[in-house]
């Protein structure tokens, strides 16, 4: 093993996976300073894909080993880009000639990193990639729903690249995820609606794939080549590969694909502006290499699938809002004829619950405590009341975990781990609406099969699927479903209807009483 790595799950979270000191064997690296391209580092499998030993060429120009028109091209596509440079630059060594490698190239803290790597059966030029690119690119804004889109991203990206099993991963507010849709030939089992907890990718594993959007391992089995030296010529610290593509990746986490057999990976991003929305997760039984035009193919489709995730949420939140406005004119028809603004709420429960996604909906009033569906018993209402007009006395309160705020309401977190409560008064005596959500339901099916013993490898056991999702359940006890800005905004809206109908109703009592 190349190191050792401790045994419990925070220290997942610590693994520094940008700056592993190695790649993966299949390509080969060179940093390289600037101006002069001098090369600073390169991995130590350079003599068996490209030619001489890394201390003959360490400190050296590029130079050294490429041919002069080959550095000329590099220059140029320098100048042009700033990151990392959209198309491959052929090059060709100065003795031995044509390479049959990709060079694919990017700046990164200070430095110029070249890699080689083999070139795709899939390398095609620019007339086919846009062929193919806006086939996928036109099939995809076909879908009318969210659902459709995925299913249509994923049937492209195995098209592309032909891996067994494409999934698309999606990640909810607690980072655990769920595939959500999947393309799989019929070989391999499905993980379609299958949960994962959040430590099978952990937090630094998310913020890197914030950034960059791709990454590949083309074979779980490789022995890592080493950078030489792994050292930044200007820091002294080892090389941040954060952007590379060869980016040796956690021994960890190969351990947890070789238990679900698994050869060869590839995952993509899906980014909603700057946040990690979800993955397009690959997987192959053998190994697999996609070059870099299929993968740029591959980033297209995750970035369009994007932006329709984008436009049909913006739906979805606007006819959530028609749907709102469609209740509130009900429910004020029925409280003018039922002259009770209770036995019009009563009358249009169904109707509110489901536009909150709530379970149960209390009104609670010195006089008075109407409920409905599924709340607490009275007893802990009027408790909760008084614990919360204390806490955040006259505006609106939120939580999706009671129980850590006020630890007796773990008596009732399966009606009411989710509380949003909007007064209607601003003083005592209070008028409140609660509305209530359940903790997350348990039977979520989880991504580990209990009747499988699964291999404990050298990484030891805490990459059992079963155990991680055994912690996260413990952990995601007395949680609720987060209340969504937009099911807050139609709360606060019907507090204003009920206060106007509740206002109007004690201007006409003052009339008739003056
Ligand atoms: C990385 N974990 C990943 C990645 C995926 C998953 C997709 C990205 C790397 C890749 O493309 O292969 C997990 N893959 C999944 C899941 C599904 C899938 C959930 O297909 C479901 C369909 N992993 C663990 C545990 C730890 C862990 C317990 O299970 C830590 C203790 C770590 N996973 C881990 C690390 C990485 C990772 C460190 C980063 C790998 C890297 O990029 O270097």
């Amino acid at each position: 093993k190349t190191r050792a790595v401790a045994l419990d799950l925070t220290s997942c979270d610590r693994e520094p996976i940008h700056v592993p000191g190695a790649i993966q064997p299949h390509g080969v690296l060179f940093a390289l300073g600037e101006p002069d391209l001098r090369i600073v580092g390169v991995s130590a499998n350079l003599p068996a894909l490209i030619g001489p030993q890394p201390d003959a060429v360490l400190d050296r120009p590029l130079g050294a080993v490429f041919d002069e028109a080959s550095i000329g091209r590099l220059r140029t596509l320098l100048h042009q880009v700033d990151g990392p440079a959209a198309s491959p630059v052929a090059m060709q060594r100065r003795e031995g000639g044509e390479l049959g490698l990709d060079a694919v190239l990017h700046r990164h803290d200070g430095l110029v990193l070249l890699e080689f790597e083999p070139r795709g059966p899939d390398s095609e030029g620019a007339h086919a990639f846009f062929r193919r690119t806006s086939g996928a690119i036109r099939r995809l804004q076909a879908a009318r729903t969210l659902g459709d889109a995925c299913a249509a991203a994923a049937r492209e990206v195995r098209a592309i690249t032909g891996f067994d099993r494409v999934k698309i991963y999606r990640f909810a507010s607690d980072f655990s995820g769920e595939v959500v849709a999947e393309s799989r030939h019929e070989g391999i089992e499905s993980f379609l609606g299958l949960h994962f907890p959040p430590s099978d990718i952990p937090a630094q594993a998310r913020a890197l794939y914030a950034l960059n959007p791709i990454r590949l391992i083309p074979d779980i089995d490789y022995r890592p080549s080493p950078i030489v030296p792994d050292r930044h010529p200007a820091t002294g610290r080892p090389l941040d590969l954060s952007f590379a593509v060869l980016r040796s990746v956690s021994p960890i986490h190969l351990e947890y694909m070789r238990n679900m057999g698994i050869r060869g990976t590839m995952s993509v991003s899906i980014l909603r502006g700057d946040r990690l929305w979800g993955l397009i997760a690959c997987h192959n039984r053998a190994p697999r290499h996609i070059g870099h035009d299929a993968r740029q193919a591959c980033e297209m489709v995750a970035q369009v699938l994007a932006w329709q995730i984008g436009v049909m949420e913006e739906e979805a939140v606007t006819r959530h809002s028609l749907e709102g406005k469609a209740i509130q004119r009900r429910l004020l028809g029925d409280i003018e004829q039922l002259r009770d603004h209770r036995a019009g709420l009563i009358r249009n429960s169904e109707a509110l619950l489901e536009l909150m996604g709530a379970s149960g909906l209390c009104l609670y009033g010195r006089d008075a405590v109407t409920t409905i569906g599924r709340t607490p018993p009275d007893a802990a209402i009027e408790r909760l009341v008084d614990w919360a007009s204390r806490t955040d006395g006259s505006e609106l309160f939120q939580t999706d975990r009671l129980s850590t705020l006020l630890p007796e309401a773990a008596a009732y977190a399966d009606v009411a781990s989710g509380v949003l409560a909007v007064p209607l008064s601003r003083t005592p005596p209070r008028r409140i609406m609660l509305w209530f959500r359940p903790e997350v339901a348990q039977t979520v099916r989880w991504g580990g099969n209990p009747e499988k013993s699964v291999e404990i490898g050298p990484d030891g056991d805490r990459l059992q699927p079963r155990k991680s999702f055994a912690a996260w359940t413990e952990e995601s006890r007395g949680r609720a479903v987060p209340w969504q800005p937009h099911e807050i905004v139609a709360a606060v809206e019907l507090r204003d209807l009920v206060i106007d109908v509740i206002l109007r109703k004690a201007e006409e009592l003052e009339s008739v009483n003056t």
